[in-house]
């Protein structure tokens, strides 16, 4: 008998998603959770796994198909073959591994249920993918081919649509720029001669954060202003808010705290909450506050972006916290979250630290990072009081952003983390 299996769900807002590659052939034999096709996208890989075992008798797709949820992926004949389970080592599921492993893209384990689908490579600090690019299937597999991210291609056919000449001049800048800015700076050293060393390739997660961070770095005047708010009693309200919390509740710790002031500060101050058109060089103001929070995570940084900051409460960001900080660490945070942002918190409090300078997730233009706060001795009033102070750091897009500006948005923020009650009534 034979089965057809569908492309699932792949969640809110991703209707047609580019194949990238295709694992098995016709005649492999396949276990359930066995991947069976990698899908792309500007943001995510995804490995779309079969829910049946046995043998693959036909094929309904190919590498730059794009395709939909629903659409038959491949179709197994279930009967055809005692398939073995994915612990056992048949030479099939080794040939997809070690294609996989080869390829850097994927999982190290196979995901649980079809509709359970995970991003593996997710472009953490990539919000600039937000920018969706026009562009053909074909435009798209090039730039794939090549490693471009196309969000960082501009245009050059109608309505700004990337064509293949675009990236073939991108890749031409970025080689004679890497050429020139680092790679003619930078020795090649054979560090073996004093030692014995271990040499580990970067996972696809890291690679993409360190390009995004080194264009983000070279390409931005970056300023970053310092600041330390008093949050004595916004921790006396947060520690009461808590205990008045079921353990079923997600804990409300100060990062909602600040995802609520900051959403505040951005209506206050819309050039904080815009990107610049890298076109034109206008100043795009974005009328909604989703806010990227950066987590730390086994493979490094993942930004997913909390939507419509505006219209939750703390008790509904601390859920969405939570949740999305968990499926971040198993990989299960999906391309559409990863997207969509408009200013990011990048906090270092639960671990340690008193400042940093952290680096804007491009294409946004400002970006709060936050440090441990701690008990210190304060002058009030000519008095030495013992507060709890959370230091900070803004940077900002100087082209965008002046340093008055920054330093009143600071400024205002202080005021607000100084009044709890004011946030937490912030809807
Ligand atoms: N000062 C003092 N304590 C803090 C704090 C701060 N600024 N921020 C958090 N804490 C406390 C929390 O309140 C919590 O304490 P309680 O148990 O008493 O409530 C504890 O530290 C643990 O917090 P948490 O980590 O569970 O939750 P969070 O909301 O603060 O952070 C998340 C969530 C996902 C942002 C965090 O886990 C994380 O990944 N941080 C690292 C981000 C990162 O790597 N940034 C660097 C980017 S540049 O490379």
């Amino acid at each position: 008998m034979t089965k057809d299996i569908l492309l699932p769900d792949l969640g809110e807002g991703i209707d047609l998603v580019d194949v990238s590659e295709v694992l098995i052939k016709v005649g492999d034999k396949v276990a359930v959770d066995d991947p069976v096709i990698v899908l792309e996208s500007d943001k995510a890989t995804m490995e779309i796994p079969t829910t049946e075992s046995g043998i693959i008798s036909k094929i309904y797709v190919k590498d730059g198909d794009q395709i939909k949820a629903g659409q038959p992926i491949v179709a197994v004949d279930v009967k055809a073959s005692e398939a073995p389970k994915k612990s056992s080592s048949v030479p099939e599921t080794q040939k997809t591994e070690q294609k996989i492993t080869e390829k850097k893209a994927v999982a190290e384990k196979p995901i649980a249920k079809q509709d359970q689908v995970k991003p593996v490579a997710e472009t953490t600090a990539d919000s600039s993918s937000q920018i969706l690019a026009p562009a053909s299937p074909g435009v798209r597999r090039f730039a794939r081919e090549l490693g471009v991210a196309l969000s960082l291609v501009l245009g050059s056919g109608p309505k700004g649509r990337i064509i293949k000449e675009d990236i073939q001049e991108y890749v031409k800048k970025r080689l004679a720029a890497k050429t020139t800015a680092v790679s003619q700076q930078l020795p090649i050293v054979d560090f073996s001669q004093w030692g014995a060393v271990e040499t580990v390739s970067l996972n696809r997660i890291r690679r993409i954060t360190g390009e995004r961070m080194q264009l983000s770095w070279q390409t931005i005047p970056h300023v970053t202003q310092f600041d330390k708010a008093d949050i004595t009693e916004l921790e006396a309200y947060r520690k009461a808010l808590k205990k008045g919390q079921s353990a079923k509740q997600a804990k409300v710790t100060i990062l909602p705290f600040l995802m609520k002031a900051v959403v505040q500060l951005l209506i206050e101050f819309p050039d904080f909450n815009a990107s610049l058109d890298p076109r034109s060089n206008d100043l795009v103001r974005k009328k909604y506050y989703n806010i990227g929070v950066a987590i730390d995570t086994p493979r490094g940084l993942v930004v997913p972006a909390i939507k419509n900051v505006d219209k939750k409460d703390l008790f509904k960001l601390s859920e969405e916290l939570a949740d999305v900080s968990a499926r971040a660490r198993e990989k299960k945070v999906k391309p559409d979250e990863l997207v969509g942002g408009t200013f990011t918190i990048s906090s270092l409090g639960s671990i340690s630290g008193t400042y940093f300078t952290p680096i804007i997730n491009l294409p946004e233009v400002a970006i709060l990072g936050v440090s441990r706060a701690a008990k210190e001795p304060v002058v009030i009033k000519d008095k030495v009081e013992s507060r709890f102070m959370l230091p900070y750091a803004l940077s900002y897009d100087h082209r965008v952003i002046d340093g008055a500006a920054a330093a009143r948005f600071t400024k205002r923020l202080n005021e607000l983390l100084a009044d709890s009650k004011q946030i937490a009534g912030i809807k």
